[in-house]
């Protein structure tokens, strides 16, 4: 049995490495280099293309290098009964509630608009939110929008968090479902998107939703650029109903040269890196299912496909 890793336009070699120094002897195959189709139970993916795990009759498991998996789950062709796994690591949850922290702290203490009278020459003082005055929603309270709804809340702000399923977290208050959607939204002057990308989810980001936002609200995308309707975003700050907001991924990435987000003043954007995935710390988990998937054991992380996270 081999392991397959399939991430095109990626350097994988710490993949490699990591997984033939937890693994001795594992036989690792970096697609497109010649390997034997048949030989390939196992694959470690980001971003295939598409149709491409179908020419494999004996795959039984993908697993994303990443927390996302909707690289995986948007192939039309991807086999019925080849499993997903995903990423739970500390680290990475850790990393993007940091960069998400220092986003709100930009945005409460005007970081970003000092940066720009900075450039006018201009000393203009700017009214702040105290942070136990500004209130917060994060939408998609999983195992990364939990660790930045509570990482904030211990950084004393009002805290609101929506999901699927209600959630019973100290010092954060849920809404759950569409039915709250509304009451959820009404209340958060700072909305950050940690969504998962499905059917349910995507462009969920739109006019509608942010006409439900109370008038100044900043938007925080970090969960993926499908979820957001672009020219709905520009429009509603344009209006004066949004007051801006940040962007790390993106419909298309890299992000064009001549997109009009690069040059909105409301708008900042970074190159999809609120967190990154270190090999090192998250190849334990891959070898751990690769030996439960040898074993006929139960795999860790799985994705229930029909939800589509
Ligand atoms: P999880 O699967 O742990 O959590 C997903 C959350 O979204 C759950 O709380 C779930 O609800 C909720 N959810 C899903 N569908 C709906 C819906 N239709 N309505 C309401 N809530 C919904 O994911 P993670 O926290 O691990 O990751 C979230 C996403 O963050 C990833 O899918 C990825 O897109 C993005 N990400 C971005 C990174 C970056 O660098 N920018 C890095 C890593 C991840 P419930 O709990 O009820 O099931
Ligand atoms: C992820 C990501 O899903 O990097 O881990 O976006």
């Amino acid at each position: 049995m081999s392991v397959l890793i399939v991430a095109p336009g990626k350097d994988v070699s710490d993949w490699t490495e990591e997984l033939k120094n937890q693994h001795p002897g594992l036989n690792v195959y970096v697609y497109p280099e010649d390997h034997d189709k048949e030989e390939v139970e196992f694959a470690v993916s980001w971003k295939h293309p598409r149709g491409l795990f179908k020419n494999y009759p004996n795959l039984k498991v993908v697993a994303s290098m990443g927390a996302g998996v909707d690289h995986i789950t948007s192939d039309p062709e991807f086999p019925e009964d080849v499993k997903i796994t995903r990423v739970i690591d500390n680290q990475l949850t850790s990393d993007l509630s940091e960069f998400v922290l220092a986003l709100v702290m930009n945005q409460t203490r005007h970081l970003a608009a000092y940066k720009h009278q900075e450039t006018e020459h201009k000393w203009n003082l700017l009214k702040y939110c105290r942070n136990s005055d500004m209130k917060i929603g994060v939408m998609g309270m999983g195992v990364i929008g939990t660790a930045v709804a509570t990482l904030l809340a211990k950084n004393n702000f009002k805290v609101s968090g929506w999901s699927r399923t209600e959630k019973n977290c100290e010092d954060i208050t849920s809404y759950s479902g569409d039915c709250e959607l509304n009451n959820f939204l009404k209340q958060s002057e700072i909305l950050i998107c940690l969504l998962p990308l499905t059917k349910q989810t995507k462009g969920i980001l739109n006019t509608e939703l942010f006409e439900q936002l109370p008038k100044g609200a900043y938007v925080i995308n970090v969960g993926r650029g499908e979820h957001l309707e672009e020219s709905d975003l520009i429009g509603m700050i344009d209006s004066g109903h949004l007051a801006g907001a940040f962007l790390d991924v993106f419909k298309e990435e890299p992000l064009p040269e001549d997109h009009a987000f690069w040059d909105h003043k409301r708008i900042s954007v970074t190159p999809h890196t609120a967190s990154i995935t270190q090999p090192k710390s998250v190849v334990p988990q891959i070898i751990e299912n690769y030996k439960r998937l040898q074993n006929g054991e139960p795999l860790k992380n799985l994705v229930e496909k029909e939800r589509g996270y």
